[in-house]
């Protein structure tokens, strides 16, 4: 039974309109019905629930602040962050299934696809009736993507692409892929390439203790034929991933927000119903400094991701304010997901509860779009000027 409680500290709900409040509550309601019954049991035997794809479609997950007219839900960025809270509170894999949808995939399409390519693509990935993903990361190149080998080759009357990916959220089920890859020139562009095309192929990374119900792979490219109107005209250079990684980090710094929180309520009720000692262990005083820090650190986040919610909403936020946010969110819900673990004792390590659960998963939030050390020299280049990567 899913008792979720969100905390609201500082009555930071306040800040919201109706309508978010609105696309809140139905996107928590559905986590409540669809996702907590059953996502322990997919992570226990590392299995993507993909039956999950049709209702995260239904609330619309996929594409939220994409414009009605492709499918997308036409909302703002404080909706969209408040889904990826809700999403990412039953599980961060499934939020990583909407952030890839939504941020790596419909986003770059609307942004920088032709009207042809949003006209096939975007309704039928709003709708879930196509899954995507996307391909920057390579097996030599993961912090430092511009140094990627995968290319393709202009034949006359297509690409001929070669190369690899590694580590790509949903590659297994995915339809179509964003593909990032080098011209003959050494410039960077995205290629739609599309399951069936002859020498493509999307191998599952297995083995994984985190993001198990999650499906991880491999895009492999071996002389694949891609059509010529499948390439993304509206930007080249390395730009053009990073902007859409800018709006996948920002759905990340509400998303990881949603992991602490459950983790937070969770752990608080624990305290108060477990007693020791002839007494609740919420009635001690180390047990409190945990509870407290933990609500102090999730209140400071919330307003944290609504002010950059608000920025972004006026086009305002910047990348380094963006990488902040992300690295701040993750690093509170992996450090509060490691306390609300032992204020459980032993019961925190079972499937019993969501603590252990976050607490793996967190372990791939706090690396993809970008690692923890990443996030921190970019705000440390954008305070000083110094360049401190290379
Ligand atoms: P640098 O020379 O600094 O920049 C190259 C070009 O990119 C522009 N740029 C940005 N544009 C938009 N947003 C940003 N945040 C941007 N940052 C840089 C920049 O202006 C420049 O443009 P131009 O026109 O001058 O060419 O690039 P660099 O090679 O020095 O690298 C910078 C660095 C290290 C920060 C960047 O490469 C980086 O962010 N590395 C981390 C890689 C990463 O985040 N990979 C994520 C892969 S996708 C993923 O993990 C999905 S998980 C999905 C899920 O399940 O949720
Ligand atoms: P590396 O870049 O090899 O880094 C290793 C360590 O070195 C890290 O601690 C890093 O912080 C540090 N380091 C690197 N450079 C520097 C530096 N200049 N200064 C100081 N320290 C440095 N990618 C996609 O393209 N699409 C996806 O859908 C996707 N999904 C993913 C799903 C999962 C479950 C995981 C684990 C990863 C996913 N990724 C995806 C890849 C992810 O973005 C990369 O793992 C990440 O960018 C880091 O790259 P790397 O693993 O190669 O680590």
């Amino acid at each position: 039974m899913d008792h979720y409680q969100a905390p609201d500290y500082y009555g930071v709900d306040e800040l919201l309109t109706e309508e978010h409040k609105l696309v809140r509550g139905a996107t928590r309601d559905w986590v409540k019905k669809e996702v907590s019954p059953i996502i322990e049991d997919y992570a226990q035997r590392a299995e993507f629930p993909k039956q999950l794809i049709q209702g995260l479609a239904e609330v619309g997950a996929f594409g939220p602040y994409i414009p009605e007219e492709y499918g997308g839900a036409g909302l703002d960025q404080i909706s969209y962050g408040l889904m990826m809270q809700e999403i990412e509170r039953g599980g961060s894999g499934i939020r990583s299934t909407c952030s890839v949808q939504s941020s790596l995939v419909m986003f770059p399409i609307y942004a920088y696809g032709t009207e042809e390519q949003r006209k096939k693509f975007l309704p039928r990935l709003a709708s879930g009736d196509m899954l995507g993903c996307f391909g920057l990361t390579e097996p030599n190149h993961g912090s430092n993507p511009g140094g990627m080998e995968t290319h393709y080759v202009d034949k006359g009357d297509h690409y001929l692409l070669n190369g690899a990916k590694l580590w790509i959220s949903n590659s297994p089920y995915a339809d179509v892929a964003v593909v990032w890859a080098k011209n003959e020139e050494g410039r960077v562009h995205g290629l739609l390439v599309e399951r069936g095309m002859e020498g493509f192929s999307t191998p599952e990374t297995h083995n994984k203790w985190s993001l198990r119900a999650s499906a991880t792979g491999e895009l492999v490219f071996s002389d694949v034929k891609v059509p010529k109107e499948n390439l993304l005209p509206g930007k080249s250079g390395l730009g053009a991933p990073l902007s859409c990684l800018d709006s996948a980090r920002y759905g990340i710094a509400w998303g990881a927000l949603g992991a602490a929180m459950d983790c937070y309520d969770t752990a608080l009720r624990y305290a108060q119903e477990r007693k020791q000692f002839g007494k609740p262990i919420a009635g001690f005083q180390l047990q409190q400094k945990k509870l407290a820090e933990m609500i102090t650190e999730i209140t400071k986040g919330q307003l944290l991701v609504w002010r950059l919610g608000t920025l972004k909403n006026e086009g305002r936020a910047t990348g380094a304010q963006i990488s902040m946010a992300k690295r701040n969110s993750v690093e509170i819900a992996l450090k509060i997901a490691r306390d609300a673990r032992q204020v459980l004792g032993g019961m925190g390590i079972t499937g019993d509860y969501p603590i252990m659960r976050h607490m793996m998963n967190l372990e791939s939030v706090v690396t993809y779009e970008g690692t923890h050390d990443i996030h921190l020299l970019i705000t440390g280049m954008d305070i000083t000027g110094e360049n401190a990567f290379k």
